[in-house]
């Protein structure tokens, strides 16, 4: 009853000479301390990563962290520790492999609804074909990070590779097994048990209908379609353009042509000398 009443209070001309915090502060709000887009640590190491923001001309914001979160399931995230006023540090003490994931630094003004939101990636160093982490000697290296397609072709060049195209069926068998490998053992690849599709370096983008291996700019011979791919979907004309690149299943090593701008891990060819070990 009590509520009631003051609401209808506040609801009434008699708000102009008390104006509600929503009214009289019209501020902004003010980023202090920015945590970086991408950590890398190793298992062990301590993180610690303030976020703090200022109201400029209204109540400093409130301060939290979410834990887990990747494009698609921004509402998957696990709210970590309380609330604070102005500023939250996200501390791990000693990393561990639960502990590799993605963090979302949320900035909110209680009133007003004014919110930004920092996202950073906590990994571990990559070291696509290397022997690490106990993934094994790898022909084909997964890179356990969200890029997009032409993303994903240049950052295996900047790792001095390619990305990784199956010429064949024992190629295919060999790329699945790498891949199956690093997502169960590499401590990066934990968060993706919601993405089931990985970067290969094929395409139409060019040509509709002809598919050509971005290394070489060769037409593909062999494929490996999933059952009803290629389907060139354009989400009810959303993706006019339809679906250009080449996807492939990490659970059955099956392709899917895929939209270009759709962030995934991605695979690339480890090399020559790997191939002698
Ligand atoms: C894919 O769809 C787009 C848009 O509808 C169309 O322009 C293109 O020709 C299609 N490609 C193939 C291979 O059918
Ligand atoms: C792919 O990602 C890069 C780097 O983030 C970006 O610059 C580019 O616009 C993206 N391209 C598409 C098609 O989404
Ligand atoms: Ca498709």
């Amino acid at each position: 009853m009590f509520w009631v009443l003051l609401l209808s209070f506040i609801g009434t001309g008699a708000a102009s000479n008390l104006p509600g915090y929503c009214t009289l502060y019209k501020g902004e709000i003010e980023i202090l301390k920015r945590p970086p887009r991408k950590v890398e640590v190793n298992l062990g190491d301590t993180v610690s990563l303030v976020c703090a923001a200022h109201g400029n001309g209204m109540a400093d914001p409130y301060v939290y962290w979410i834990k887990g979160l990747g494009p698609g399931f921004e509402e998957k995230g696990k709210h970590m520790g309380p609330v604070a006023v102005g500023k939250s540090t996200l501390f791990i003490e000693k990393v561990t492999e639960e502990d590799i994931d993605t963090y979302r630094c949320v900035v909110k003004d209680c009133c007003t609804n004014k919110k930004e939101e920092m996202d950073v990636d906590v990994l571990v160093p990559d070291e696509t074909c290397k022997d690490v982490y106990g993934v094994g000697a790898v022909l084909y290296g997964a890179t356990w990070e969200f890029k997009n397609w032409t993303a994903a072709v240049q950052a295996c060049k900047d790792k001095g590779l390619q990305i990784a195209f199956p010429k064949n069926k024992d190629e295919n068998a060999q790329l699945l097994h790498d891949i199956k490998a690093s997502f169960i053992t590499h401590p990066n690849a934990k968060k993706y048990a919601h993405e089931n599709w990985v970067w290969i370096g094929g395409h139409d983008s060019h040509e509709e209908g002809q598919w050509k291996e971005i290394k070489t700019n060769e037409l593909i011979t062999w494929f490996n379609w999933e059952w009803s791919q290629p389907d060139n979907w354009t989400k009810g004309n959303q993706h006019q353009e339809g679906q250009d690149c080449i996807g492939i299943r990490r659970t059955n090593g099956k392709w899917d042509d895929s939209f270009i701008h759709h962030e995934r891990p991605y695979v690339c060819e480890c090399p020559d000398k790997k191939l002698k070990n």
